[in-house]
């Protein structure tokens, strides 16, 4: 069993409640940070950690905090993005389900550090029934003194509020959730300036990811040396991975940044194995907008290296600049799957989401959608597959948000990868546009 630094008491009966949680050692990063630490030493020991964000663009934590501006006379923010709708994405909705206080607990050590006095978490709207089990441990640990007024008699007093979301996916921007939690329309801001320097009201905000709040008590308590200990290279720590898809064993799994992909694809500890001893096909490591693989090309990189779950170990270099461990939304398809209706099934999610402020993506990713339909449905032609390709390397790099570029990859990694099978669907199209008609390399 791999290390547990965020589920390791997950099942414990009545974690879920103040009491039980504190018996099993929570609240202490409160105690130590606002006793024994100041504000910088805190911060100073996230950096050490080098612990990278957890929402999908693994940008480090501790360089963030340092970023924050500091202008005389204006409060500054911390806010939890916990508004998660990253298709195939669901490990922080767990964590707050399960132990709603390792997230509370969090936030206080974290605004400590920050130099907040009021914090938000910005919750995705369908999860309402997961707001009110955080409303309830936020009344407990108001209860306990643990927020409001001169907490533990150090001085530093902080207010927490939960926040629903109205359903758009648009709003875990962070800045489209910013203008969201402000009362206005969800539309991402330009950048910069970042959050760090013009946030919330106008004033410096951080934006951190549910899980990357909830490992900031285990550094504290354990200093940020001992966690980048953890993990491999500039991948520190565990992670948690949101498995589905044709695999035995779907379900949320913390693993130790590092882990071979093979051992957590077929090893039972995790995801046990492609379903019904069926062929593994292609996988998205990290929700839906990182490009797809191809089962080999997943295992082992094209020069033969296996590849272990991290940040750098899952990218491709190429036209594909980002990562794609993303936020850990590992979707799995066996070799019934589709890849050009799963595409245009990916396509449609974008371009229903786009808020259409850039025309590139507000055109673009209907345009693709309807080129993937004709595909799908047999309507399509051979110059639709160099099409899709054109848009989405229009798209890429000329948005104001990360959404186009989420919309782009999917689409021009399927083509890369998967062209065969879409030319497949323009040589047999009555074939191709049957129900469950799957093309297969004779
Ligand atoms: C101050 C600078 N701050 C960067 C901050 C910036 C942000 C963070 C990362 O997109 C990705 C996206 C999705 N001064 C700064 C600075 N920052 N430079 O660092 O910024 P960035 O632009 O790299 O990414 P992002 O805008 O945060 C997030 C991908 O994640 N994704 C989506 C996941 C969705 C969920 C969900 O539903 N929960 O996780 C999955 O892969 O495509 O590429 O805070 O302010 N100079
Ligand atoms: Fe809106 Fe798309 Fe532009 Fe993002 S990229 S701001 S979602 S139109």
């Amino acid at each position: 069993m791999g290390l547990k630094i965020l589920t390791e008491h997950i099942n414990v009966p009545g974690i879920n409640t103040y009491e039980t949680y504190r018996k099993m050692g929570g609240y202490r990063s409160v105690e130590k940070a606002l006793k024994t630490m100041t504000p910088e030493e805190v911060v100073e020991e996230v950096k050490k950690s080098g612990l990278r964000g957890r929402g999908g663009a693994g940008f480090p934590t501790g360089m963030k905090w340092s970023f924050l501006a500091k202008p005389e006379g204006k409060p500054r923010y911390l806010v939890c993005n916990a508004d998660e709708s990253e298709p195939g994405t669901f490990k922080d909705r767990v964590l707050m389900e399960k132990i709603p206080h390792a997230l509370i607990e969090g936030m206080i050590t974290s605004s400590y550090a920050l130099g907040a006095r009021t914090s938000y978490i910005y919750i995705r709207g369908e999860l309402m029934f997961v707001l009110r089990i955080l409303e309830k441990a936020i009344a407990e640990a108001y209860a306990n003194g643990m927020l409001g007024e001169n907490i533990l008699g150090s001085g530093y007093s902080l207010d927490l509020h939960v926040h629903p979301g109205g359903g758009a996916y648009i709003c875990g921007e962070e800045t489209a959730l910013l203008e969201s939690l402000e009362g206005k329309r969800g539309n991402p801001r330009n950048k910069p300036p970042f959050p760090a320097v013009w946030g919330l009201y106008g004033c410096p905000t951080v934006v951190n990811n549910v899980e990357s709040i909830a490992t900031v008590p285990w550094i504290v308590n354990n200093t940020g040396d001992e966690y980048a200990k953890i993990g491999v290279g500039r991948s520190t720590g565990t992670k948690l991975i949101s498995a589905s898809g044709h695999i035995n064993k779907p379900g949320v799994y913390e693993i130790e940044l590092g882990l071979p992909v093979a051992e957590f694809l077929y090893s039972d500890e995790y995801c046990g194995g492609i379903w019904k001893n069926r062929k593994f096909k292609a996988v998205v490591a990290g929700g839906s907008s990182v490009p797809i693989l191809p089962g080999e090309l997943f295992l082992k990189t094209a020069e033969g290296t296996p590849r272990v779950m991290t940040y750098e170990s899952l990218s491709e270099g190429g036209f594909v600049s980002g990562t794609m461990l993303g936020s850990g939304g590992f979707i799995v398809m066996d070799d019934t799957t589709c890849i050009v209706r799963n595409t245009w099934n990916f396509s449609r999610f974008y371009h229903h989401e786009s808020c259409g402020q850039c025309s590139p993506c507000r055109e673009g990713t209907g345009w693709m959608e309807k080129v993937l339909h004709r595909l799908e449905h047999g309507h399509g032609s051979m110059h639709d597959i160099d099409l899709l390709v054109s848009i989405s390397k229009q798209i890429e790099g000329n948005t104001i948000c990360p959404l186009g570029d989420a919309a782009a990859w999917p689409v021009a990694s399927a083509v890369r990868h998967f062209r065969e099978e879409f030319e497949w669907h323009v040589k047999h199209p009555e074939e191709a546009a049957k129900p469950g008609a799957v093309f297969r390399k004779e």
